[in-house]
């Protein structure tokens, strides 16, 4: 019987490890924390991984004595227990470590935060307001403002064919466009229900709540295109609402700005009416 629990659990894995391998996911499969491109996703970072390290050791170091006392001062190896009540240095022992780790964790991870709190000096402010279900984003010195939604390619897979579409779920319409290089501040806010601001590259996420302004910021070091999402579940399309960072170079940025004023100037004057 249990034979045939194990075989069938065994056939299980198989079916399942081709699967995977067979639908590529074993080439994103990633267990750690991506480093991501701002200077806070690093600290980030470098934080998760001193404290992964350290706890690592610990782990060692208990069970490794643990399993020696276990094996090698066993009963019946002729091993006596020790007879004693209380040890004074053992409880100010396990009392100090403890507490000197906890203040080393502390000191760098309290950096970290209050850095991730200082938006000051930031060259570009851009609003960010969540509705159900899209974000907005206004540029607070350029004056561009823009809604981004789901793109029509995930929308119209949601019922036909996911695989077929790049990026499904997690490509817009209008991309947030920013310049590598320079303090960003993000103001986020809602109109509706809470939601919440997520770019795992950047290394932050904040909830944007109606009546609320919450504070972000962001430098970013290499042009590329970020992905992101809503991380507060916001209602029936809380998954449908993505977020696409565009960081280009400044020379690219300003570009981009010039052309959408003026092609929002060209758009007041088409639909503007002449007067008789
Ligand atoms: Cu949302």
């Amino acid at each position: 019987m249990l034979s045939k629990i194990s075989r069938a659990m065994a056939a299980g894995l198989a079916a399942m490890f081709t699967m995977f391998a067979s639908s590529g996911a074993m080439a994103a499969w990633e267990l750690n924390l991506p480093v991501g491109v701002t200077p806070i996703s690093r600290d980030v970072y470098d934080l998760h991984m001193l404290i992964l390290w350290i706890c690592v050791i610990i782990g060692v170091v208990v069970f490794g004595a643990m399993f020696v006392s276990i094996v090698l001062h066993r009963k019946a190896a002729g091993h006596k227990p020790a007879q004693f009540h209380h040890s004074t240095f053992a409880e100010i022992l396990w009392t100090i470590v403890p507490f000197v780790i906890l203040v080393a964790f502390a000191i760098p991870a309290t950096k970290t935060l209050i850095n991730m709190e200082d938006t000051s000096e930031a060259e570009i402010t851009i609003k960010v307001t969540g509705y159900q279900w899209l974000w907005k984003y206004e540029y607070i010195e350029d004056g561009v403002s823009f809604y981004s939604s789901l793109a029509p390619s995930s929308r119209t897979a949601i019922y036909g064919d996911p695989w077929a579409v790049e990026n499904y779920l997690l490509e817009v319409d209008n991309s947030l466009v920013l310049p590598v290089g320079k303090k960003v501040r993000f103001l986020l806010t809602a109109d509706d229900v809470i939601h919440a601001w997520w770019v795992p590259a950047l290394g932050m996420k904040k909830d944007a709540i109606p009546g609320f302004v919450n504070e972000l910021w962001a430098l970013i070091e290499e042009p590329g295109i970020y992905r992101g999402q809503c991380a507060e579940l916001c209602g029936k399309d809380h998954g449908f609402m993505p977020i696409v960072v565009d960081a280009r170079s400044e020379a690219d940025y300003k570009q981009w700005v010039a052309a959408y004023q003026a092609g929002e100037k060209t758009q007041l004057a088409a639909t503007t009416p002449t007067p008789q």
